[in-house]
Order: C-alpha cells, then sequence, then structure tokens
C-alpha cells in the first residue's frame, strides 16, 4: 500500500487514492494544462482544488510542496525508482508526465528538443506576458493612467502570437502534424487572452488566423474540454 504520509501537504489534503497521482490546482491557463495532460494521457489521477480566495496556496502544507506558492503541482507516488516525486512547474510537470507516459513528444532527440524549445516558449513568453496584459487590461492595472505598461505588454503579446501563426502557416499542431506538449502548454494561453482577459481586440486577434484555426482544433478535443474544467471552482 502506497505510503504518502511523509508528505505534509497530504495532512491539509488527504489523498483517498494514494496510489495515484494527487494533482494540487486550479482551473486557470497554467493548472489546466496539467488536468489537460492527465486526461489526455488517461492516467489515473486524483485532484485537489487550491484556493486562493483561502489563500491556500500560501499553507505551510502547500509550501512544502511548492515554496513557490503557485499551482500547479503533483506529488507522484510512482516516481523515478518507483519512489515518490514531488513536483510543481507546469512545463517540468508536462515533460515529466510526457516522459512517464510516453506521450505527445517526439520519441527521437531533434524532435525532442523542438517540444521542448516551444514548451519554453510559452513558459519564458507567452505565460508571463499575457499574465502582464491581464493584469493591465483586466484587472488593477486598468486604472492606471499611463498607459505605456498595458501598451508594452500589448506589443509584446502581439509580436509573440506573429511568431507563433507564422510558425503554424501549414502545421497541424506546433510540432507538425503530431499533437505535443507544446500545444497544451500554449493554448489554454491563448484560449484565457481572448476569453477571460478580453484581449483579443486589443491584440488584433483576428489577425492571426493559424493561431485561431489550431485554437479551435484544440478545444474541440474531449480531454481538453474535460481537463479545462477540472478541479472545479469550491
Ligand atoms: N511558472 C509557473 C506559474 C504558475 C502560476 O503563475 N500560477 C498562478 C495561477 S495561474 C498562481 O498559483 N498564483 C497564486 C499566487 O501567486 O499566489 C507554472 O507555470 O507553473
Amino acid at each position: 500500500m502506497t505510503d504518502l504520509s511523509n508528505f505534509p501537504i497530504t495532512k491539509k489534503w488527504p489523498a483517498q487514492h494514494p496510489e495515484r497521482l494527487q494533482l494540487y490546482s486550479l482551473p486557470t491557463p497554467n493548472g489546466v494544462k496539467v488536468s489537460i495532460m492527465l486526461e489526455e494521457t488517461g492516467l489515473p489521477y486524483e485532484v485537489h482544488l487550491v484556493s486562493f480566495e483561502t489563500q491556500d496556496q500560501m499553507s505551510p502544507e502547500f509550501l512544502s510542496l511548492n515554496p513557490n506558492n503557485k499551482i500547479p503541482a503533483i506529488l507522484d507516488p510512482d516516481g523515478p525508482d518507483g519512489k515518490p516525486l514531488p513536483l510543481f512547474e507546469s512545463g517540468a510537470i508536462l515533460v515529466y508526465l510526457a516522459s512517464k507516459t510516453g506521450k505527445f513528444m517526439p520519441k527521437d532527440t531533434a524532435g525532442r528538443y523542438e517540444a521542448l524549445q516551444w514548451v519554453m516558449f510559452q513558459m519564458g513568453g507567452i505565460g508571463p506576458m499575457f499574465g502582464q496584459l491581464g493584469f493591465f487590461n483586466k484587472f488593477a492595472g486598468k486604472d492606471y493612467e499611463d498607459k505605456r505598461p498595458r501598451d508594452r505588454y500589448v506589443a509584446e503579446s502581439k509580436r509573440l502570437l506573429g511568431v507563433l501563426d507564422k510558425h503554424l502557416a501549414g502545421r497541424k499542431w506546433i510540432l507538425g502534424n503530431d499533437y505535443s506538449i507544446a500545444d497544451i502548454a500554449t493554448f489554454p494561453w491563448i484560449r484565457n487572452l481572448v476569453g477571460f482577459y478580453e484581449a483579443g481586440d486589443l491584440v488584433g486577434f483576428k489577425d492571426f488566423k493559424n493561431v485561431a484555426r489550431v485554437l479551435e482544433a484544440f478545444v474541440a478535443r474531449p480531454a481538453v474540454a474535460r481537463g479545462l474544467n477540472i478541479p472545479k471552482r469550491g
């Protein structure tokens, strides 16, 4: 019987099924990357809601798993060498799950690096820049009189969308014919930019026809539709 009791996070979020991978998350663009990946791979898992309303991410139990106080995080009871593996950072989790299952990542070395390159492009570019744009367009930053910070993130987001759009011309998915963790990392953020952040007009989204086409194909996947709502908000 798997024992996860050495991990303090299981005191606040007890594992009903300790033999399954434990996911600590919320359905945000970073959170759903992992729930979508888990739904796509079919790996059995148990999900726990980390509520920001009650600052769960700041609790000592959560910080014991992720000192960076951010979702998503996982605890895999069946990690390398059969030992439990705690892991945070959505990009690292996607790479780990792709390696563990042998799915959604090319098998050849060059293809692997190509996938990693686009995952990094999302982690270092699209995520942080779109996130700032959301702050300045929709949240507290929208009331700032000086629009230069907002415009800086609009320009950078447009530039990133342009890079992606050009790359996607003639390609079904980011890596070509095969759907991969690069798509799973990227498209929740594109959806969020035009949806929740309401920044579609601001970035001229209608000009990025290839991005829009692949976004449509992405959200049409049943596993994506499920993953976008996991975990359910309390
Ligand atoms: N680079 C991290 C970013 C994670 C992140 O920003 N998570 C946000 C939600 S999307 C969060 O947990 N925020 C809570 C906080 O900052 O207190 C990743 O990709 O996992």
